[in-house]
């Protein structure tokens, strides 16, 4: 019997990760990496004091209410928390904490891939070479958009989205962004406060989605804030699926409206709308903003840092 706080841990983890746990904790690890339904996750949390999830874990108010006494903390590895009912955990009297600040840069990385991905059109040049029907070069083969001049609106002008806008300017974009409040001027970093998300659609060349899903921010890019963007515009999400209407993108896609999407998060993911797949102009990822092997471990680090802190009577550094 030993005493180290009882964690169960819901999904595969990096190597380093899962050593440190199993080092320090009474660990439960879920070796086959499958997501568990809500009956499997209670069963496992019999007798834990802690779980480290992620978001393919809802924890609804319900799933707390039935959630044994034992379990004080739920350690989220993600920045976003939509799938836990934050209120409903800090109200059972458990503490809950996720992932901010470790993945901006990664997920920046990803964003401008995304951005350059759609805007010059590299998944309609990846399938010429890969199908075999790269033929001849000609002086208006697959022609895109040039990044330098134009400008880029940020939704969500967070950690994430100053990260975008610190590579963008080296490409000569001009950056724009809405938030809720503007940010002090050193953050700002000289770009252009818009007061709202129409205000900012309509100066944005470029999009780039990385506000929260939140019940003020599902479904606002839809179509009127497509129709208030330049013609040709360019869309990219690294956030959630559900801050775009799927419908609207995908009509603008298919009429020409906005030029292209890079998208790396889908409402309903991994089951995202099929119409993506057969448009040219939209350049997918499978939800890989994250996805680097220091940002994962960074991730679960960090996880494993508010654990401790909780287990040694300190404060979460990363508490919701
Ligand atoms: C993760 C993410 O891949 O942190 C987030 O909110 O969306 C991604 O970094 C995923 O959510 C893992 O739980």
């Amino acid at each position: 019997m030993s005493d180290r706080p009882r964690l169960l841990v819901t999904r595969r983890m990096p190597d380093a990760v899962t050593a440190r746990a199993a080092r320090d904790y009474d660990a439960v690890l879920n070796p086959e990496d499958v997501i568990m339904p809500p009956e499997t996750l209670l069963r496992a949390a019999e007798g834990k004091d802690a779980m480290l999830i992620c978001s393919s874990e809802k924890i609804t108010a319900e799933l707390v209410a039935a959630l044994p006494d034992s379990v004080r903390i739920i350690s989220t590895f993600s920045v976003g928390h939509e799938h836990i009912d934050v209120e409903a955990v800090k109200a059972s009297g458990r503490a809950v904490t996720n992932t901010p600040e470790v993945l901006n840069e990664a997920v920046a990385d990803l964003a401008i891939l995304l951005l350059l991905g759609a805007a010059r059109r590299g998944h309609e040049g990846q399938s010429l070479v890969r199908d075999g029907r790269w033929n001849r070069w000609h002086t208006t083969m697959l022609l895109g958009k040039d990044l330098g001049g134009a400008r880029l609106g940020i939704l969500g002008m967070g950690g994430i989205g100053r990260a975008i806008a610190r590579r963008a300017r080296g490409f000569g974009l001009e950056i724009h962004y809405h938030n809720r409040r503007p940010l002090p001027a050193e953050l700002e970093e000289g770009a252009v406060y818009h007061d709202s998300p129409e205000a900012l659609a309509a100066v944005s060349d470029f999009l780039s989605v990385n506000c929260p899903s939140t019940a003020e921010t599902r479904g606002l890019v839809d179509a009127a804030f497509i129709d208030a963007m330049p013609k040709d515009a360019v869309l990219v999400n690294t956030a959630r699926g559900d801050i775009v209407d799927d419908d609207a993108v995908i009509a603008a896609l298919t009429s020409g409206r906005l030029f292209a999407a890079g998208l790396d998060v889908f409402a309903g993911e991994p089951d995202l709308d099929p119409r993506y797949r057969g448009l040219a102009n939209a350049f997918l990822l499978p939800h890989l903003g994250s996805a680097t092997f220091g940002t994962r471990d960074a991730m679960g680090f960090c996880c494993l840092d508010n654990l401790d802190a909780f287990f040694a009577g300190k404060p979460c550094p990363t508490a919701l």
